[in-house]
């Protein structure tokens, strides 16, 4: 794809995330550093953009503004082709792409957040939440993982990096269960030893 994007970045942040998606796909974009400190992602400008005043924030190299991490790594996928990160449309294996893609921000993400910033807080009713509970999502991502390499099985996707890149946040800021399971720290780690990974871990 031609043309430039340009991400609002702080690298604590979800914006992390969609770096590492640029850099798996070979785009050519720039970083403008948001400092959270100083209300940077509260002016009237960054607001105009996003009115969530919430990073990732992706301008297009047409202008178009994203946000939301999920769709903006669905939509580098499709933009770069090339570099194989989401199955065919119609496919079988399109299918389990999305429904990986899609339990990243909402089961995955709300459960571990929920579980470590709400954990002496009484449980919230099971059929009421979109994730059901924590130990259910977490259980059901690791009978996923000790299935298969990768979520939708042998081939790395987008999916990949959006429930990959939550759960290694998880296993930083201590999100139960994570640290301790052999088969989500296996996929961590074959995700955090990628290339394009690391070279979103430099200095913004
Ligand atoms: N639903 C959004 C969540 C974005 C989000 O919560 N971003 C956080 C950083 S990880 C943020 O910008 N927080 C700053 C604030 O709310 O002031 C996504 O999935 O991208």
């Amino acid at each position: 794809m031609q043309g430039r994007f340009k991400l609002y970045f702080n690298p604590q942040s979800r914006a992390a995330v969609v770096r590492w998606m640029l850099n798996e796909v070979g785009a050519d974009y720039e970083l403008v550093p948001i400092d959270f400190e100083k209300g940077e992602n509260r002016t009237p400008e960054f607001l105009a953009l996003n009115p969530m005043g919430k990073l990732p924030t992706l301008i297009l190299p047409d202008g178009t503004v994203m946000t939301e991490t999920a769709a903006i790594l669905a939509h580098l996928a499709d933009c770069f082709p090339e570099a194989g990160l989401a199955p065919a449309v119609g496919t079988s294996e399109r299918a389990t792409y999305y429904r990986w893609l899609f339990f990243a921000p909402s089961c995955l993400e709300p459960a571990g957040i929920d579980a470590m910033m709400r954990k002496d807080a009484p449980p919230l009713p099971k059929m009421a939440l979109g994730w059901g509970s924590y130990d259910d999502v977490v259980d059901t991502i690791e009978e996923r993982l000790s299935a298969s390499t990768y979520v939708t099985g042998e081939t790395f996707t987008a999916a990949d990096l959006a429930i990959g890149a939550t759960l290694w946040w998880f296993t930083m800021f201590g999100a139960p269960r994570i640290k301790d399971s052999a088969a989500i720290q296996r996929f961590v780690g074959r995700l955090t030893d990628r290339e394009a990974f690391k070279r979103g871990q430099a200095p913004g």
